[in-house]
């Protein structure tokens, strides 16, 4: 709940002009600690910069500023897709559902997160991979030993942005994503032992029983990239799940 206080102390503070950040607990710690690689529209590397100043949707910087992210897919032997409730003290887009696993690969990790436009083009990503099996232990508890690189597949990148407006805290968005992010799918059987800090509920759901959550009548939120990704891609890729992640079939490493 600490995080929650500094959250609405910041969103005040920002509103005011006036900019203070009290570091000190986890959510609001990787905010500072956290550098995401900084890229332009065709993914070249530009620098880094904290996850608090990449997020941060202000005047000046309407759109935040564009960075690399992941979103794994893990389905299981059955071919259902693993989603999360993220957690009610996010920061960013609390307790909406989404996919099994975002996050940002970041600048000076080891090992190297920082993936070179020659391992995107060549489709082996080492350090988005790397950096989804550290995330997939930090939210959901699974062991690395569950998730080795050589099982994910990437299958393309979506440029997208989109403002986090909670109603609860101010009407207007100081918060949201602009990012560069490579969707990853892989099929694994694992334990799951969620982080409270970054995981509400989490629920296996067949094809079908997605398409009944995300009814609008049954009043549940879905993160923007998760609805982006479900409307373009995943229905295709989920009823040929085989294919995806057997054969390069629905690989697309060169268009953003
Ligand atoms: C950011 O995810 C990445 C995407 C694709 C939205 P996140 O906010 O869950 O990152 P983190 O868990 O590192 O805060
Ligand atoms: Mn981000």
């Amino acid at each position: 709940l600490r995080s929650m206080q500094l959250l609405a102390e910041d969103r005040t503070d920002h509103m005011r002009g006036a900019s203070t950040w009290a570091g000190g607990q986890s959510q609001d710690e990787l905010m500072l600690k956290d550098e995401c690689i900084l890229v332009d529209a065709d993914d070249n590397i530009t620098g880094h910069a904290s996850k608090l100043e990449c997020h941060k949707f202000l005047p000046h910087q309407p759109a935040g500023l564009l960075h690399r992210a992941f979103s794994v897919f893990l389905f299981d032997d059955q071919g259902r897709l693993l989603l999360q409730q993220r957690a009610r003290s996010k920061i960013t887009f609390p307790s909406v559902w989404t996919n099994t696993c975002c996050s940002h690969p970041l600048h000076g990790q080891t090992p190297d997160e920082v993936d070179q436009l020659s391992q995107v083009a060549d489709g082996t990503v080492p350090g988005a991979k790397a950096a989804a099996i550290r995330k997939l232990e930090h939210e959901l508890g699974i062991p690395a030993h569950q998730l080795p690189a050589s099982a994910f597949r990437f299958l393309t990148r979506l440029h997208y942005c989109a403002a986090d407006v909670q109603p609860a805290a101010t009407q207007s968005a100081l918060w949201g994503e602009h990012e560069m992010d490579y969707i990853l799918f892989i099929r694994a059987n694992v334990t799951l032992a969620p982080n409270p800090d970054e995981v509400d509920e989490v629920r296996y759901v067949t094809q079908e029983e997605l398409r009944q959550m995300m009814q609008p009548d049954n009043g549940l939120q879905w993160s923007p990239w998760f609805r982006i990704i479900a409307a373009r891609f995943l229905e295709r890729w989920w009823a040929d799940l085989d294919a995806a992640l057997n054969t390069d079939k629905h690989e697309d490493w060169g268009t953003v």
